[in-house]
């Protein structure tokens, strides 16, 4: 079995890469909830979203929300009642929204209604969100605290970022499924997410990183650092404020004692020999996923170097 750690728009298309790949039956993965927040009362979790539309086939190109969307609610309740629609909500998003929250106030789990909409969206693959409890992602910064979304959307990325806070994550457990998926697994992956907001969140869950520490999975990170920057999303500059190195070294610093292998573009291929030195297996290819072909070969290229390496001695 091979588990992954997702989070949004970077994960996603590692996901759907895995979805057609040759090992598409054999794939579960964790998706990040600490984005997840409310708007006008409805409980809104962009990542598993994101991973269920595309997977789905009906994500937007921009990375998020449904294709062909339109946004007639959104117009009304900002010319008609005056309210601050910094986050964009679509008529068909609102209605995977409207019924989620519907669900969760009758008591059935995040877990429960993610297979629901999966299944009546025709998705096959196993999406389990890290946790049932509410984790939040809050962004420290010199003019005060924010939830992840308003540091990203609402003030565009503008503030230095002096802490994360994984908020809820102390006294949270891991959603059913989740350790069992880490015991079971043969291989761990770590999708090209924002290690600081998508993967760490996961990781914070409490026995999640010490399940993973214990597997005998091998496990394997792709770079989501391609040539000092990221394809899409505030990874690079959240890194640097964080003085994290913004190269698949600082990556490897980040998921430091967790990984056996690490997958990195050809434009770092600088980076192999450190790399290599401090034990881990190293795979340079090109990580860029801008087609569905891409997306396929780099996911079948990630699991049979997963499969060749040696897992690093503890
Ligand atoms: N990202 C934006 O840049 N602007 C938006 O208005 C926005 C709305 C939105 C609505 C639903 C959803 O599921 C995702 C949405 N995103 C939007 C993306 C989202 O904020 C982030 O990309 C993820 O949280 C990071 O994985």
């Amino acid at each position: 079995m091979i588990l992954t750690l997702a989070g949004g728009v970077g994960g996603s298309k590692f996901v759907k890469g895995l979805a057609s790949s040759r090992y598409k039956e054999d794939v579960t993965v964790v998706i990040n909830t600490a984005d997840d927040f409310e708007r006008f009362g409805l409980y809104i979790s962009p990542d598993i979203d994101i991973n269920m539309y595309t997977l789905a086939g009906l994500i937007h190109e921009q990375g998020w929300g449904f294709k062909d969307e339109t946004y007639t609610t959104q117009s009304v309740l900002t010319d008609l009642f005056g309210q601050d629609c910094w986050f964009n909500l679509g008529d068909k998003d609102l209605a995977t929204h409207i019924y989620r929250t519907n669900l969760l106030r009758k008591n059935i789990t995040l877990t429960e209604i993610t297979r629901n909409l999966c299944n009546k969206l025709g998705v096959s693959m196993r999406l389990l969100p890290m946790s049932n409890d509410r984790i939040s992602s809050y962004i420290d910064t010199p003019d005060g605290c924010f939830h992840f979304q308003e540091y990203l959307i609402q003030r565009r990325m503008s503030d230095k970022v002096l802490n994360i806070d994984y908020r809820g994550s102390t006294n949270a457990s891991p959603s059913p499924g989740v350790l069992d998926s880490i015991a079971e697994a043969e291989i761990i992956l770590v999708a090209p997410s924002n290690p600081l907001v998508s993967i760490g969140p996961i990781l914070s869950v409490p026995g999640i990183k010490e399940g993973i520490k214990k597997s005998k999975a091998k496990v394997i990170a792709v770079s989501p650092i391609v040539n000092g920057g990221v394809i899409k999303g505030p990874a690079d500059r959240m890194m640097r404020d964080m003085n994290i190195e913004v190269s698949p070294i600082g990556i490897a610093d980040f998921y430091e004692g967790l990984l056996d292998g690490i997958v990195i573009d050809f434009l770092d291929e600088q980076y192999s020999d450190k790399l290599q030195k401090r034990g881990l297996g190293v795979l340079v290819t090109d990580t860029i996923m801008d087609s569905d072909e891409k997306k396929e070969r780099l996911s079948n290229q990630v699991v049979e170097f997963a499969a060749d390496v040696k897992v690093k001695a503890l």
